[in-house]
C-alpha cells in the first residue's frame, strides 16, 4: 500500500476544551475536518510519532467507525507502527488510560464527547491522552490548536481497509514499512486491573449474601453507554450478580436518545427505580465514556460527588490497592466542595486544589504525591490510572460498605457527624447565548476588581454573608510550574461559604454557565441542601445578575 499527501486548509475552532474537541457530528463529517485534527495530533508528537504505538477507542457513539477508519489511514501514512483498537471501536476512557499504561505506549486517541448526547444530530469528540495515560496537558492541546490553524496537508493511505469488529492482529505493508493493527477485547486489561485493586471475593459475597448476611442489592445503570460491556463482565460474570442488578448495558450509538450524564436530572430513570423498589441498597450510573459516576443509596439517598470523594478518602484502608501502595495526598478541582480537605487534615495528608478538568491531576500522581482525587461533576478516581473512573468508584463504595457493614445513608451520616457537612449545589444554565454569557462574566470580573468589594455584605432568607475574598482562580502546577489562569470567579464569604462562576469548556453549542454554591455546617448536618443553600443561591443571582444577562429564570440542571 502507498500513502499519499492530500492538500487541505485550516478549519476555525479546532480548539480542545476542558476534555478534547467536541462538536456536532455534522461538523466532524465535513470534508477534511476530522482528518485535519488527527494529523495535527500526530504532528504535535514530532519525531516520537515514527515507529510508535497508539491506543484507539471510545464510547461507541455515532461516527466512531468512520473516525477510526480515518485514524488508521492517517496513522499508517505517518509512520505509526501499531494501533491497538478496542473491538468495534469500544473502549471506556478509563480503559484507554489503563491500556496506555499497561502497554507502555506513546498515547491514545479517545473518541468520545463523554456525557454529551450522541447520534447523527448530536455530538462527537476527539481527545488525546499522553504517555502516562492522562489527558494531554494545556501546553500540548495549545500546540495542537496552533497546528490546526496553519495545516496545509495531511498524509493518508487510501487503500488501507482494516476491519476492527473482531479481536486479532492484522499486518499491512505501507510505503514498504510494516503497519500493525491489533484489535483487542475492550474489557480484559481493565478487569485484570480492577482485580488487582479490589478484593473480588469479598465483593462477590457482599452482592450475593452469605449464610449470615443478606445480599446487598445494586442497580448499575450504564445509560446505554460504553460501560455496558464492562458492567456485564464485572457484575454479571465476575461478581455473579443477576439481570435485575443492571440496566441499559448494551452500548448504543445514540445512547437510546438519552443524555448519558449520571446526575439527578438525566439519570432520573435510575433514581425513580431505586425509589420505587426498596429492595435496592445502592444505585449507580455512568456517563457515555464511563469516567463519571453517580452513587445513590436505598430510597435514592443522594451522595454528592464532593462527599463521595471525602468518604472514599476516609476509608481507603479497606481497599487492598491502598493497603499495598499506601495513601499519598488527596486533591479536588477548585469548584468541588472541600469535604475531602477535612479528611486530609485529620489523616495528615497533602491536599491539592486544581482547576476543573482531570488533566491537572496527572503531574501530582506521577510525582507520587496524589493517590485519590475527584471533581464535583461526578468524577472520582485514583492513581491506578490517569483518568476518572466510574466503575472503579462503584467498586470502591462496595468495598467500603462490605468493610463497614453499614448502609450508604449511615456511612454519610456518620461522616457528617465526624467532620461536619459541606452543603453543595451546582446550577447549570445550558445553551445560553454566548454573548450574554460572556457579558455576565465580564460583569463579574468588574465586580471582583472593585476596591470596596471585600467587606460588603449581602442578606437573603434571614441570613447575612460578608465577602472576605474575591479572585479569578489561577493555578501553578507544583511539579512543572505551568500556570493556568482564569479558571473561575470566586467569591468567598467570612463564614467559609463560597460562590464560584465559570463557563463550561465541554459544550458544542452556545454557552453553559455553571454556578457552584457551597457552605459548611459543623452541627446542622441533615438538612436539605437546596433549602440550606437557597439564600446563597439568591445572592449569587443578585451579584451576577444572571437573569438580567441571560433571560433565564431557572437553571436547566441542578445537582
Ligand atoms: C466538565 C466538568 C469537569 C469535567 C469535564 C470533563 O467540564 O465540569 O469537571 O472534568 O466536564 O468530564 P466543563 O468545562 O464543561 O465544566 V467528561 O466526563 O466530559 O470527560
Ligand atoms: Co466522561
Amino acid at each position: 500500500l502507498t500513502s499519499v499527501i492530500i492538500p487541505t486548509t485550516p478549519f476555525e475552532g479546532q480548539k480542545p476544551g476542558t476534555s478534547g474537541l467536541r462538536k456536532k457530528v455534522k461538523v466532524f463529517m465535513e470534508k477534511h475536518y476530522t482528518e485535519n485534527f488527527i494529523q495535527c495530533i500526530l504532528d504535535a508528537q514530532k519525531e516520537k510519532i515514527k515507529g510508535c504505538t497508539l491506543v484507539v477507542g471510545g464510547d461507541g457513539r455515532y461516527f466512531t467507525t468512520q473516525a477510526i477508519n480515518i485514524i488508521i489511514r492517517i496513522a499508517a501514512a505517518n509512520e505509526v507502527s501499531k494501533l491497538i483498537i478496542g473491538r468495534r471501536g469500544l473502549l471506556s476512557t478509563p480503559a484507554v488510560s489503563s491500556l496506555i499504561r499497561s502497554h507502555k505506549v506513546l498515547g491514545g486517541i479517545v473518541l468520545t464527547a463523554s456525557h454529551n448526547p450522541g447520534g447523527i444530530r448530536n455530538d462527537f469528540g476527539i481527545k488525546y491522552n499522553i504517555e502516562n495515560g492522562g489527558p494531554a496537558p494545556d501546553q500540548l492541546t495549545n500546540e495542537i490548536y496552533e497546528l490546526t490553524q496553519k495545516i496545509t496537508q495531511y498524509k493518508f493511505t487510501p487503500e488501507l481497509d482494516c476491519d476492527f469488529q473482531q479481536p486479532g492482529v492484522q499486518t499491512f505493508e505501507v510505503d514498504g514499512r510494516q503497519f500493525v493493527v491489533e484489535v483487542i477485547d475492550p474489557v480484559n486489561d481493565y478487569v485484570t486491573l480492577m482485580k488487582s485493586i479490589f478484593d473480588f471475593k469479598k465483593l462477590r459475597s457482599l452482592l450475593n449474601g452469605t449464610e449470615t448476611q443478606p445480599s446487598f442489592n445494586v442497580l448499575i445503570d450504564s445509560m446505554n453507554g460504553v460501560t455496558g460491556v464492562y458492567v456485564k463482565r464485572i457484575f454479571l460474570e465476575e461478581l455473579g450478580s443477576d439481570q435485575d442488578s443492571v440496566a441499559r448495558i448494551i452500548p448504543l450509538d445514540n445512547f437510546g436518545e438519552i443524555h448519558p450524564d449520571p446526575n439527578l436530572t438525566y439519570a432520573k430513570d435510575l433514581v425513580d427505580k431505586v425509589k420505587e423498589d426498596l429492595r435496592y441498597d445502592l444505585g449507580a450510573a455512568f456517563d457515555g465514556d464511563g469516567d463519571r459516576n453517580m452513587i445513590i443509596g436505598k430510597n435514592a439517598f443522594f451522595v454528592t460527588p464532593s462527599d463521595s470523594l471525602a468518604v472514599i478518602a476516609n476509608n481507603l484502608n479497606c481497599i487492598p490497592y491502598f493497603q499495598k501502595n499506601g495513601v499519598h495526598g488527596f486533591a479536588r478541582s477548585m469548584p468541588t466542595a472541600a469535604a475531602v480537605d477535612r479528611v486530609a487534615q485529620k489523616l495528615n495528608k497533602e491536599m491539592f486544589e486544581v482547576p476543573t478538568g482531570w488533566k491537572y491531576f496527572g503531574n501530582l500522581m506521577d510525582a507520587g504525591r496524589l493517590s485519590l482525587c475527584g471533581e464535583e461533576s461526578f468524577g472520582t478516581g485514583s492513581d491506578h490510572i490517569r483518568e476518572k473512573d466510574g466503575v472503579w468508584a462503584v467498586l470502591a463504595w462496595l468495598s467500603i460498605i462490605e468493610h463497614k457493614k453499614m448502609s450508604i445513608e449511615e456511612i454519610l451520616k456518620e461522616h457528617w457527624r465526624t467532620y461536619g457537612r459541606n452543603y453543595f449545589t451546582r446550577y447549570d444554565y445550558e445553551e445560553c447565548d454566548c454573548e450574554s454569557a460572556n457579558k455576565m462574566m465580564e460583569h463579574l470580573e468588574k465586580f471582583i476588581s472593585n476596591d470596596g468589594v471585600v467587606g460588603k455584605s449581602y442578606s437573603s432568607g434571614g441570613k447575612t454573608y460578608v465577602i472576605q475574598k474575591v479572585d479569578n482562580f489561577s493555578y501553578v502546577d507544583p511539579i512543572d510550574n505551568s500556570v493556568a489562569k482564569n479558571q473561575g470567579i470566586r467569591i468567598l464569604f467570612e463564614d467559609g461559604s463560597r460562590l464560584v462562576f465559570r463557563l463550561s469548556g465541554t459544550g458544542s453549542s452556545g454557552a453553559t454557565i455553571r454556578v457552584y454554591i457551597d457552605s459548611y455546617e459543623k452541627s446542622d448536618t441533615t438538612a436539605d441542601a437546596q433549602i440550606m443553600l437557597k439564600p446563597l443561591v439568591n445572592i449569587a443571582l443578585e451579584i451576577s445578575q444572571l437573569k438580567q444577562f441571560t433571560g433565564r429564570e431557572e437553571p436547566t440542571v441542578i445537582t
